[in-house]
Order: C-alpha cells, then sequence, then structure tokens
C-alpha cells in the first residue's frame, strides 16, 4: 500500500509536534522531528553563535532520512523546508500562529530576548510561508490556523481525509 509524505512546517511553536504526533498515531504513519533527529544523531556543522544554537548538517540530515522517505509514509517536521528534497513530499501544510498565543507559547518554552523576538518576527513575516511556496509547487502548499485546540482537531480532521484520498488515488 503506497502512502503519501507529509511535510508540516512554520516557526517554531506554531503546533507542528502536537498535531504530527497525533496524526501519526492516528493515520498510522511515521513521525519524524528533524531537530531531534539531529540532536541524537548531532548532525550539526558548526555554532551559530548570533543565534546560539547549533548549525545543521543539511546534507547529512538528507542522507538519513533519503531511504524512509522513499518508502513513503512519513510524517516530517521542521521549522525550515528549503533543503529536502522537492520530490519527497505530496503536500506541504504550513501552520500559522497568531502573534499573542505564540508569544505566550514560546516565554513559557523559556524564549526571552532576542531569540523571542526573533521568532515572532519569523511569523510576522510569514518566512515560512514564504519558504514553502518557493521550495514546491504551490498547488501542494496549504496554511493551516494553529491557535486553539479547535483548530488543531479540525487540522487533524481535513489531513486525515487528505491521506485517505490519497491512499485511494494512487493505490
Ligand atoms: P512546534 O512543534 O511547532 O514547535 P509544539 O507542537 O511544540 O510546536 O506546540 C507548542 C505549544 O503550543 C505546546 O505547548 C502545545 C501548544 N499547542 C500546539 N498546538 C496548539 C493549538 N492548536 N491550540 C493550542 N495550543 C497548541
Amino acid at each position: 500500500m503506497r502512502r503519501p509524505n507529509v511535510l508540516l512546517t512554520g516557526t517554531p511553536g506554531v503546533g507542528k509536534t502536537t498535531l504530527g504526533k497525533e496524526l501519526a498515531s492516528r493515520a498510522g504513519m511515521t513521525y519524524i522531528n528533524v531537530g531531534d533527529m539531529a540532536k541524537e544523531g548531532e548532525l550539526y556543522e558548526g555554532f551559530d553563535e548570533e543565534y546560539d544554537c547549533p548549525i545543521l548538517d543539511e546534507d547529512r540530515v538528507i542522507d538519513e532520512l533519503e531511504d524512509k522517505m522513499s518508502e513513503g509514509g512519513v510524517i516530517v517536521d521542521y521549522h525550515g523546508c528549503d533543503f529536502f528534497p522537492e520530490r519527497w513530499f505530496h503536500i506541504v501544510f504550513v501552520l500559522r500562529t497568531e502573534n499573542s498565543f505564540l508569544y505566550d507559547r514560546l516565554e513559557s518554552r523559556g524564549y526571552k530576548g532576542k531569540k523571542l523576538q526573533d521568532n515572532i518576527q519569523c511569523e510576522i513575516f510569514q518566512t515560512l510561508y514564504e519558504e514553502a511556496m518557493l521550495s514546491y509547487r504551490e498547488e501542494i502548499v496549504h496554511q493551516l490556523p494553529s491557535n486553539t485546540p479547535e483548530d488543531l482537531e479540525r487540522n487533524l480532521d481535513q489531513i486525515m481525509q487528505w491521506i485517505e484520498q490519497w491512499m485511494k488515488d494512487n493505490n
């Protein structure tokens, strides 16, 4: 049975992990958090002093994921999307959160000062939406509101329906 690969992207704190894990469990698919995977495998190529975080080794991430992605049925979660091979994904969702909600979520995650401001600005400038629109065919890129638990449920229902339809059409 062929299954699609789904990319969940967006600013940190918009709810990719929450949605991705629940979606994987409902759809029986594999959830991969690229940030966690990089941490576990130390897939880094340096340290960004300005942003106080390690720099992802994108080539090694791609090498590690290639076999799984070609099997299908993978949900990938990352706050970046321009370095993945375009052919990997059948659909791309960009989660969007209003500033006031995002601010509270990032603050309770311990973000402050420049890191907090930069992430809020990333959402205001819709950086990830533009990155996704430049990196994938526009028809497969969708924005989803991710402010409330009701949004989460609606997003889960919509993506589940899309996955089921894709499987009907492709098997
Ligand atoms: P991300 O993986 O994009 O960094 P997350 O899934 O860790 O985000 O979520 C950040 C916080 O926001 C976490 O405490 C759960 C909460 N959250 C996620 N989606 C939500 C939603 N639709 N409504 C309310 N809270 C949400």
